[in-house]
């Protein structure tokens, strides 16, 4: 990555305007003079600076990395995170190019990335808080997630290609490390980054951290967090990187782009999907979240099928993709392609259940329990789901299905 690092310093309103005025294509798409323009900050997530510039032609989202962790200044960090989300747009936007959107600009210097502004659409955490019950979103995540990662594997691309982008998202250490350690480490010893503020929580933290079965579990899927790099991930694909609408959805904040194993991506949508569940009272709760991780892996397994029939091998010195497993001409079964959507969907498992656990006494909480007003409730349902994760991860690798593993969030009905 290049950079003058030392010109960087921290935007705010006035030196926004005055980016933007510098850079015509941007300044097109706002239209008229700078001073018209309507700026906002609209900082959400844990890490940067986000702003909303409106024009009388259009809008755009400026995002700038901070040298420190936002909402911890005193957790310093280099900057180079929004450099990787430019790069992942520009590798997976030409994929999924109604599913994200679109890089307009990066500047290596002050490290701001400049992308189309959406209207209409709500952090698709805050609309399920608020009872959206919208069809699209999860098919499109999971047709997002496919072609995504499929598009980016060795199943598509020659191989000298992938590794050459292997290369340069391996230098993304610094939230791979994140990542690694809030999610994977942290929860499961005590550590100050931990945190949950119900003592009630107590016996069950100690339940997971003293279970030999969960700690092989974790053990093995954190080394296949670093040791699978079967696709370019999103990294942090949580219902909070997600913008919807009733009828668009689109993934955002792709800085933590890595390769890795895909059931990551699949995981970190699903547990937030659980993690919805028990934080919400209403009775149908656990039905709408059955119904909509058996629509996302059907979707997903659909699309990332259909991606697969279509790669045709060819001769090695071609340098075309490495389409292995090709299904028996006869019965069109491909064992091997079988049996590796299955390890898609075991990881899938396993690391929805990781973000669950680590959304409730790691460092990054998310808000979906916060709204429930009685804090003995809200320590139940945090407990509740505590041990649903607990007992994912207990019996990682014995769930045929996903039905299996999370058919349970649904009440029987008779
Ligand atoms: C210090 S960053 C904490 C969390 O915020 C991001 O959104 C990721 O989820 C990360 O784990
Ligand atoms: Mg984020």
């Amino acid at each position: 990555m290049k950079s003058g690092a030392t010109q960087y310093r921290t935007l705010d309103i006035a030196g926004i305007r005055a980016l933007l005025s510098g850079l015509p294509h941007i300044a097109a798409r706002l239209g008229r003079t700078a001073a018209q323009w309507r700026i906002a900050e609209v900082s959400d997530g844990n890490l940067n600076n986000v702003f909303l510039i409106h024009g009388p032609a259009g809008g755009v989202c400026l995002k700038q990395s901070l040298p420190y962790v936002r909402v911890d200044p005193s957790w310093k960090m280099p900057l180079d995170r929004t450099f990787y989300e430019a790069a992942y747009l520009r590798d997976v936007f030409p994929l999924v190019p109604g599913l994200t959107t679109q890089c307009l600009h990066f500047d290596p210097d002050l490290f701001v990335l400049i992308v189309e502004s959406l209207s209409g659409h709500q952090v698709y955490r805050n609309a399920l808080m608020t009872g959206a019950d919208w069809p699209r979103v999860v098919p499109d995540i999971a047709t997002f997630v496919a072609r995504a990662t499929f598009g980016t594997s060795v199943l598509c691309e020659p191989f000298e290609r992938v590794f050459d982008r292997q290369a340069l998202y391996a230098r993304n250490q610094t939230l791979r490390r994140i990542t690694l350690d809030l999610v994977m480490d942290d929860p499961y010893h005590d550590h100050p980054r931990n945190h949950w503020d119900d003592p009630r929580l107590n016996a069950v933290v100690a339940d997971i951290r003293a279970s030999a079965p969960v700690r092989r579990a974790v053990d093995g899927l954190r080394l296949r967090f670093l040791t699978c790099p079967q696709a370019l991930l999103h990294g942090d694909l949580h219902t909070g990187s997600i913008m919807a609408s009733a009828t668009d959805t689109r993934v955002i904040d792709g800085e933590f782009a890595i390769y890795g194993p895909i059931g990551f991506d699949c995981g970190m949508f699903v547990g937030n999907l659980v993690l919805r569940r028990f934080a919400d009272l209403s009775p149908d709760a656990g039905r709408r979240c059955v119904r909509d991780i058996v629509r996302f892996r059907d979707r997903f397994v659909e699309e990332f099928t259909r991606l697969w029939a279509d790669a045709h091998p060819t001769p090695s010195d071609t340098r075309g993709p490495c389409a292995f497993f090709i299904p028996d001409a006869a019965t069109a079964a491909s064992p091997g392609r079988a049996a590796f959507m299955d390890g898609v969907l075991r990881d899938l498992v396993g690391y929805a259940a990781m973000e669950i656990i680590r959304r409730i006494i790691g460092y990054a909480h998310t808000a979906d329990f916060d709204v429930i007003a009685r804090p003995e409730e809200r320590a139940t349902r945090r407990e509740a789901a505590l041990r649903f994760a607990f007992g994912l991860l207990r019996d990682h690798g014995r769930h045929d299905s996903v039905e299996a593993a999370f058919g349970g969030l649904a009440p029987e009905t008779s």
